[in-house]
C-alpha cells in the first residue's frame, strides 16, 4: 500500500473534511471500575461542570428549575419525575447537569469565528473540541464549493430551503431527520409541514436506539411502548435490568430502584460490564447517603456475553417451566395464560430442543447462576424488566424482546401493578416524536386523522428510516435532508459510508445548538440554522410559552425555561418548521401556520383532535405532574400480531455466535462524559477509565492468548459483506469483561459497524453486534485508511 496514493489522490484528502475523529493519542489512566453510583464525586462534577463551562449564574440557577414542576424538563435523559415529592434543590442528576451546562454555556460561536476557521481545519479537531467553542449564535450557510461557513438571515436561509425544496422531481427526495430533543408542538408543526409537502420520509434517532423495542412490543401485546409506571417501581418484587447501564444514561433511576429496594423489591442485572450504577448507590441528593456505606443495588448479577442474552432467556424460560413441574401451580400462572395470550403450548415444545447445558455456555453464565436466576423469577410475582441498547441493538433484538415478554407473560407480569416491559428510553422527547407522528410508517387510521382534520392528502407509501436514507443517499435518490436536531453523521453506523451519502446530497440543513461534526461533512450548499435550548425562555409576542414533552413512561408534562436566549438571533423549533413550511408552501398550503406561530395552544388544539389520549390536553398539561397516555397493555387489555384480543408468546430462533479463534464480538457504548455524539470530557469514572476514548476493553486472558499485553497499541478490522473497514490505533486496556466480548465507544468505532449489519425486523444499526479483528498497530494503517477513504470518494462521486 506505501506511496500508493497518486498527487489526485493527495489532493482530495487535503480538502476532505474528516468524517472521523483524529487519531491523536492522549494518556490513558486506569483504576479499578467502581462499585457504586453517584455521592459526593458526582455533586462535585454537577458544580465543576457549571461552574467551568457556564457562568454560575447561567447555569447554577436554572440547575435549580430543572425537572421542577414549573420548571423545564432535564435535556438529558427521559427518566420519569417523581409524582410526588421533587427536592427543592432541584431534581437532577450529575449527567443532567452536564447536559445542562453543554447548553447554559455563555461561550459563543459566531459568525466572526467561522469566518476564521474553514470547514477542513474545523475537522482535524476531536469531538471533544469542537463542542467546546460554545453555541451558535446566528444562522450559517456555506455555498457550494465553499470552504468557510458564513452569515445568513432567517429569510434569506428560508427562502433558499424553498428553492431547493420546489426543485426537486419529487416530495420523496426529501428527508426530515428527527433527534428526541425536539418538544411535542414543534414535533408536530414539523412533521405536518413534511406531510403536506408530501413525504412520510421521517428517519429519526429512534431507528437507531429503541425501534428494536416498539416493533417488538407492537407484535407481541399491542402497544410499542412500555406497560410500568414509576410507581411501579416502588412496588414490586423484581427488578431485571438488561443491557442498559443507569448509573450514566439514566441516573435518576438509580432513585427509583432504591425506594424500591427499601420496600423489598429484589434486583439482577444482566450486563457483560459490572457497571457501577447497577451495583450501588450513593444518592447524592441525600446527605445521609453520601458518607457510611453506598446502598447496595444488584442482587445477582449475571456477566452475560455479547449477544448471549438470547441463549440466558431461552435457559431462564426452561428452568422457570423446570421449578413449575416441581411446584405445579406455583409458577406458571395458567389463568392468565389462558385468558390473555396466545402461543404458550407451542412455545414449551419449541424450547424442548435446547440443552440447557448448551445454553448455558452459550450464554456465558453457569448453570447454578442460572438457576438461581430462574429461582428468583419464579418465587417473586411481580417482575419489572428494564432493558436498553444492550438489548435493542442486537441483530436478534427483537428476538430478545419476545423472549422477555414470553418470560413474563409465563409469570403473568405484565399489565399488573409492579409489573411489566419497561425499555428505557433514550433522548428526553423521543417518546413524543414517535407519538406525535414522527414514525417513517405512520398507520393509515393515523394519516386519516390529518387528512380529515386538515384537508390535505398526506402522502400514503412508508417514508426512509435512517439506514434507508444513507443507502438512498448513496444512489442519488435523495437530494435535501433536513435535521431537526441531533448528529446524522456520527450517530449513524458506517462513518465512511454515511459520510459519502451526505456528501452527495444537493442541501443539507441542520438545526443546532452548538456545533458538531455533523456540520463539517455536508450536501453542496448547506445551512445551519441555530435555537434555543430547552433551558432557554421562549418568548412568543411578549408572552412566555411552555412547550411539552413525553417521559420514558407515557407521562405528557410542560417545561419552561428560566434562562435568557443566549443571542438576539436565536428562534425557537416551532418556528423553524413553520416558517419554512409558509416559504415552501405559500398559497398551496390548507394549514393555517401563523396561527400556530403565535400560539402554542393552538398547536396542542390540533394534536388533541388528531391524537388520542390528549383530551383538554392545554388544560391537563400544567396540571401538576402532568397526564399519563392510554396505555391498554398496562390495563390488561392486549393485542397482537397473532390474535387481535390477546397477547402472543413468539417462537423465536437460536443464534450461532461461533467466532474464529482471531474474531471478537464488540460492543460499543457511552462513556459517563458523553451526550450521545456530544463528548463532555475524556474520562469514564465509574469504568476507572481516563483521559482516552480510544481504548477497547479485553478479557485479560483473551489478550493474553493473542499475545497482547495491556497498554498495547492495536488496529481494529471489521470485514462484514466483504470489505476491509478500519479503526486504527485503539490502547487495550483489561477490564472485567466475559471472554470473547470487548466493548469500546461510540462514535469512534462506529466506522466499524457495517450499514448492512442490521437488527431483523426493525431494521436498526446492530451496533452493539460487531465481529472484529484486532491486529498490533502500524504507522502504515494509516495510508491504508486514507486510501480506503479516498477509493469510497472516488467511488461515490464518479
Ligand atoms: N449521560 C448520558 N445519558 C444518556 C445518553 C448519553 O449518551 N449520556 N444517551 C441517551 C440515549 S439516546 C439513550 S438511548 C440511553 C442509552 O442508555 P443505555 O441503554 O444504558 O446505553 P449504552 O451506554 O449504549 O449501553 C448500555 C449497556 O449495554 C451493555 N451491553 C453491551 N452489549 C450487551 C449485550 O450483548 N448484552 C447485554 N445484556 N448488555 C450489553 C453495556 O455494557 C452497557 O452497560 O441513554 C440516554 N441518556
Ligand atoms: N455505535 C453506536 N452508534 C449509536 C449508538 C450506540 O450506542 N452505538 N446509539 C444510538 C442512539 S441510542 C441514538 S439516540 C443516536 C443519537 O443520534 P442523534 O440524536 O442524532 O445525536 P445526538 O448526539 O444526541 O445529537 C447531538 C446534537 O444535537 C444538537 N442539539 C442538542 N440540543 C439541541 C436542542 O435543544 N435543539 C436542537 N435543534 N439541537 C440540539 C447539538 O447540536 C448536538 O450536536 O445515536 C445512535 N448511534
Ligand atoms: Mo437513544
Amino acid at each position: 500500500m506505501e506511496n500508493n496514493i497518486d498527487k489526485n489522490a493527495e489532493e482530495i484528502l487535503s480538502k476532505l473534511p474528516s468524517a472521523i475523529p483524529p487519531y491523536k493519542l492522549l494518556k490513558l489512566e486506569q483504576k479499578p471500575p467502581k462499585h457504586w453510583a453517584a455521592g459526593v464525586p458526582a455533586v462535585m462534577h454537577s458544580l465543576d461542570q457549571l461552574v467551568l463551562n457556564a457562568s454560575v449564574l447561567r447555569g447554577g440557577r436554572a440547575l435549580f428549575s430543572m425537572n421542577q414542576f414549573d420548571g423545564f424538563d432535564c435535556p438529558s435523559c427521559a427518566w420519569p419525575d417523581p409524582d410526588d415529592e421533587r427536592s427543592r434543590l432541584g431534581e437532577y442528576c450529575e449527567n443532567g447537569a452536564k447536559a445542562l451546562a453543554e447548553e447554559a454555556t455563555s461561550r459563543k460561536v459566531d459568525a466572526e469565528f467561522f469566518s476564521k476557521n474553514s470547514v477542513y481545519e474545523l475537522s482535524k479537531l476531536s469531538d471533544y473540541e469542537i463542542s467546546q467553542f460554545g453555541r451558535i449564535t446566528e444562522p450559517m450557510y456555506i455555498p457550494k464549493g465553499g470552504t468557510h461557513y458564513q452569515p445568513i438571515s432567517w429569510d434569506e436561509a428560508f427562502k433558499k430551503i424553498a428553492e431547493k425544496l420546489n426543485s426537486l422531481d419529487s416530495p420523496n427526495e426529501a428527508i426530515f431527520y428527527t433527534s428526541g430533543r425536539t418538544s411535542n408542538e414543534a414535533t408536530w408543526v414539523y412533521q405536518l409541514f413534511a406531510r403536506e409537502f408530501g413525504t412520510n420520509n421521517f428517519p429519526d434517532c429512534s431507528n437507531m436506539c429503541h425501534e428494536t423495542s416498539g416493533y417488538a412490543l407492537l407484535r407481541s401485546i399491542g402497544i410499542g411502548k412500555g406497560t410500568v409506571k414509576l410507581e411501579d417501581f416502588y412496588d414490586t418484587d423484581l427488578i431485571i435490568i438488561m443491557g442498559q447501564n443507569p448509573g450514566t444514561n439514566s441516573p435518576r433511576m438509580l432513585s427509583a430502584l432504591e425506594k424500591g429496594k427499601r420496600n423489598g423489591a429484589k434486583i439482577m442485572a444482566i450486563n457483560p460490564l459490572p457497571e457501577a450504577g447497577l451495583m450501588g448507590f450513593r444518592n447524592p441528593q441525600q446527605v445521609r447517603a453520601l458518607f457510611g456505606e453506598p446502598f447496595k443495588l444488584c442482587d445477582l448479577y449475571l456477566p452475560v456475553k455479547i449477544n448471549g442474552d438470547i441463549s440466558l432467556l431461552k435457559a431462564l424460560m426452561k428452568l422457570v417451566l423446570e421449578e413449575e413441574t416441581k411446584n405445579p401451580g406455583k409458577v406458571i400462572d395458567r389463568k392468565f395464560i389462558e385468558e390473555k395470550t396466545t402461543g404458550f403450548d407451542e412455545l414449551v415444545e419449541d424450547l424442548k430442543q435446547y440443552d440447557i447445558n448448551a445454553l448455558a455456555a452459550e450464554s456465558g453464565i453457569s448453570l447454578q447462576q442460572l438457576q438461581e436466576a430462574a429461582h428468583m423469577i419464579a418465587t417473586n410475582k411481580r417482575i419489572i424488566v428494564c432493558w436498553g441498547m444492550g438489548i435493542t441493538q442486537q441483530h436478534n433484538g427483537v428476538e430478545m424482546i419476545h423472549d422477555i415478554v414470553s418470560l413474563l407473560l409465563m409469570r403473568g407480569s405484565i399489565g399488573v401493578q409492579g409489573g411489566g416491559v419497561c425499555p428505557v428510553r433514550g433522548h428526553s422527547n423521543v417518546q413524543g416524536n414517535r407519538t406525535l407522528l414522527i414514525n417513517h410508517h405512520p398507520t393509515k387510521e393515523q394519516l386519516d386523522k390529518l387528512q380529515e382534520h386538515y384537508g390535505f392528502n398526506p402522502p400514503r407509501d412508508h417514508g426512509l428510516d435512517v439506514v434507508s436514507a444513507i443507502h438512498a443517499m448513496h444512489e442519488k435518490k435523495v437530494k435535501f435532508m433536513f435535521c431537526m436536531g441531533g448528529n446524522f453523521l456520527s450517530a449513524a453506523p458506517d462513518t465512511t459510508y454515511t459520510a459519502n451519502a451526505l456528501r452527495n446530497l444537493e442541501m443539507s440543513v441542520s438545526v443546532s445548538i452548538k456545533p458538531n461534526r455533523g456540520h463539517l461533512i455536508h450536501g453542496q450548499e448547506a445551512l445551519i440554522l441555530p435555537v434555543i435550548s430547552r433551558s432557554e425562555k421562549d418568548i412568543v409576542n411578549g408572552e412566555l410559552q411552555h412547550v411539552s414533552t413525553e417521559n420514558s413512561m407515557g407521562v405528557i408534562e410542560w417545561s419552561r425555561g428560566v434562562l435568557d436566549p443566549l443571542s438576539e438571533h436565536l428562534i425557537n423549533e416551532t418556528h423553524v418548521a413553520c416558517r419554512m413550511a409558509k416559504a415552501v408552501l405559500g398559497n398551496r398550503s390548507v394549514v393555517d401556520w401563523d396561527k400556530y406561530i403565535n400560539s402554542y395552544d393552538a398547536v396542542r388544539d390540533d394534536i388533541e383532535q388528531c391524537i388520542p389520549g390528549f383530551d383538554d390536553y392545554n388544560k391537563r398539561v400544567v396540571q401538576k405532574g402532568g397526564f399519563y397516555l392510554p396505555n391498554g397493555p398496562r390495563d390488561g387489555h392486549f393485542s397482537s400480531e397473532n390474535d387481535p384480543n390477546k397477547a402472543t408468546f413468539f417462537i423465536t430462533p437460536m443464534t450461532d455466535n461461533r467466532l474464529a479463534d482471531d474474531e471478537f464480538l464488540m460492543g460499543t457504548t457511552r462513556t459517563h462524559d458523553q451526550f450521545n455524539t456530544v463528548v463532555y470530557g475524556l474520562n469514564d469514572r465509574y469504568r476507572g477509565i481516563f483521559n482516552e476514548r480510544r481504548v477497547i476493553m479485553m478479557n485479560q486472558n483473551d489478550i493474553d492468548k493473542a499475545g497482547f499485553k495491556a497498554g498495547d497499541k492495536v488496529d481494529l478490522f471489521n470485514y462484514d459483506d466483504g470489505i476491509e473497514r478500519i479503526a486504527p490505533l485503539f490502547i487495550i486496556v483489561a477490564y472485567p469483561i466475559p471472554e470473547k466480548s470487548t466493548m469500546t465507544y461510540f462514535p469512534e468505532t462506529n466506522v466499524l459497524v457495517s450499514v448492512n449489519n442490521v437488527v431483523k425486523g426493525a431494521n436498526m444499526p446492530a451496533s452493539k453486534y460487531v465481529r472484529i479483528k484486532i491486529k498490533k498497530h502500524t504507522p502504515e494503517i494509516f495510508k491504508k485508511v486514507d486510501q480506503t477513504l479516498v477509493v469510497a470518494y472516488r467511488a461515490d462521486h464518479a
